[in-house]
């Protein structure tokens, strides 16, 4: 269990490259971008038992971008769900570990990767803990291309009705999808403005910045009567010097020489 947030996101960015790495995958990118939101969420937010992954009572998260699974794979074994030697089996025939986050993997709540489901999930079980009457609080990372899915706007417009104030929506807001800028794919902005027309609470944060991350979070706990979104500005690479705001990230696995760069800059 790594209870430092900087500790924990550094760690999670060198577990996702090392992951990619052997398994000639994709999608570093995006891990990289969300690192210190799990960071912040596994080393000090989130109430979870590692021996117990379905406790009752466990705050609910949900990564949507599940194509960004090697974060969370990584994040949930550097907080003891299971050996951290199991991350090696990541894209191996036959793992569990698959490349789009899998709900076999304990602490994964439920499988993702088809883009625009995470959040009307999510809803759905915020508004389960209200009708239980639980405490327990829902949390769901998405993408910014991710949020050009219409699915996200109709769960908004759900969460309001319900006042599922015990729900919320983080976007990963790194301006880069799979084939392009958000802003020239099909833009977001201004991206606060709707979230708030929509009745949401919407709070904008560098997504780097761990104080910045714990403060939002903590006034997301405090809000009454709304959900709240969280506009997480990122960088989608953050941490390796050659793949920062680079899309060719996106899909790009990197060779041994590469390999090595960035796990050297990550230990900076
Ligand atoms: C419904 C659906 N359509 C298309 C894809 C293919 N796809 C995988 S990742 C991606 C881009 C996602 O961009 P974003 O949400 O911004 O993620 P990030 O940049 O953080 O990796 C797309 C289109 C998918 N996984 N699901």
């Amino acid at each position: 269990m790594i209870t430092d947030s900087i500790v924990l996101a550094n760690a999670i960015r060198k577990h996702s490259v090392r992951m990619v790495y052997r398994a000639g995958a994709s999608h570093i990118g995006g891990a990289m971008s969300m690192a210190d939101i799990l960071g912040v969420l596994y080393s000090s937010e989130l109430r979870y038992k590692p021996d117990n992954p379905q406790w009752d009572n466990r705050d609910r998260f949900i990564l949507s971008k599940g194509h960004s699974c090697v974060a969370l794979y990584s994040a949930l074994a550097l907080c003891d769900f299971y050996p951290i030697e199991h991350l090696d089996d990541y894209g191996k025939e036959g793992s569990f570990f698959l490349s789009h986050t899998s709900h076999y993997i304990p602490g994964v709540e439920v499988s993702s990767g088809s883009l625009g489901h995470g959040l009307s999930m999510a809803v759905g079980m915020a508004l389960a803990g209200k009708i239980k009457k639980k405490d327990y609080r829902t949390y769901v990372l998405v993408g910014d291309g991710e949020m050009n899915e219409g699915s996200n706007w109709e769960a908004m417009l759900l969460a309001t009705q319900k006042g599922l104030n015990n729900l919320c929506l983080i976007i990963d807001y790194n301006k880069l999808q799979g084939y392009g800028r958000t802003s020239e794919v099909l833009p977001l902005e201004p991206l606060s403005a709707k979230v708030q027309s929509f009745g949401w609470n919407c709070i904008t944060i560098d997504g780097h910045n761990h104080d910045d991350i714990k403060r939002a979070l903590a006034e997301a706990k405090q809000t009454t009567g709304k959900s709240t979104a969280i506009v997480a500005n990122t960088v989608k690479g953050k941490g390796v010097s050659y793949m920062e705001d680079e899309l060719l990230w996106h899909y790009r696995s990197p060779n041994e020489q590469e390999y090595n760069q960035a796990i050297k800059e990550l230990e900076l």
